[in-house]
């Protein structure tokens, strides 16, 4: 299997830090011709980054249903919590990390671009902080979302809310991620996984980050 995808990419970081956290044989490249290439759009018509192509040629796009696909396709070692509960909990947790806190972010990231700023960022600042907010209602003292075992809740989280730091400074706002201690905690404590650390050093120089930076 081949994904598609660019280290400089939000929405691809959470599935390569599951394909890492299951050790997937895959080739990770980015798209042929680049992202908005007619050659890439040949392959994906959706046009987007991460895409995944199956072992029969198949594009398939959308980060969540990658991952959920490589979950069902390689179900050891496990990126689901066991029980119903649990896992609508992990799912959800993973819809707050892609729409309220790593769509809003990158949608802010766009609008800070100083040749087209965007005068009203209002409604994904608004997204982001009530994203943040209710984050922090379900993390807790363990080093990950949903306990002591990385799931695709974390893979989804980490690298958003490592991006946080950068976009939320373009808008005067450097120490946002502090004003949510419990959301700061679990950050620091899902980086120290392998999987999530290779991510997050892949994403650094693009977003100019570094750990603890
Ligand atoms: N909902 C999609 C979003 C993917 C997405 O917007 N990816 C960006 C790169 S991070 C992209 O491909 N942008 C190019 C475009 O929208 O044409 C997912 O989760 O995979």
């Amino acid at each position: 299997m081949k994904l598609y995808s660019e280290d400089s990419s939000p929405f691809s970081a959470p599935v390569r830090a599951a394909v890492y956290a299951k050790a997937l044989d895959v080739e990770i490249e980015p798209p042929p011709g680049g992202l908005l290439s007619a050659e890439f759009h040949a392959i994906n018509a959706v046009g987007t980054i991460p895409c995944l192509i199956l072992e029969d040629g198949t594009p398939l796009p959308e980060s969540a249903a990658i991952m959920e696909y490589l979950e069902d396709k390689f179900p050891t070692p496990s990126l689901r919590p066991e029980g119903a509960e649990a896992r609508a909990r992990g799912r959800l947790l993973q819809r707050i990390g892609e729409l309220h806190i790593m769509t809003p972010l990158v949608e802010l990231a766009r609008r800070a671009d100083p040749a087209a700023p965007d005068p009203d960022p209002g409604v994904w600042l608004t997204r982001l902080v009530r994203g943040l907010s209710s984050l922090q209602t379900y993390v807790g003292e363990e080093p990950f979302a949903l306990g002591a075992q990385l799931t695709l809740a974390d893979c989804e989280l980490a690298p958003a809310l490592f991006m946080l730091r950068k976009t939320a400074a373009a808008y005067g706002k450097a120490a946002l991620l502090s004003a949510y201690p419990p959301v700061a905690r679990y950050l620091a404590g899902s980086s120290r996984h392998p999987a999530i650390r290779r991510v997050l050093e892949e994403m650094a120089p693009t977003w100019e980050l570094r750990d603890g930076a």
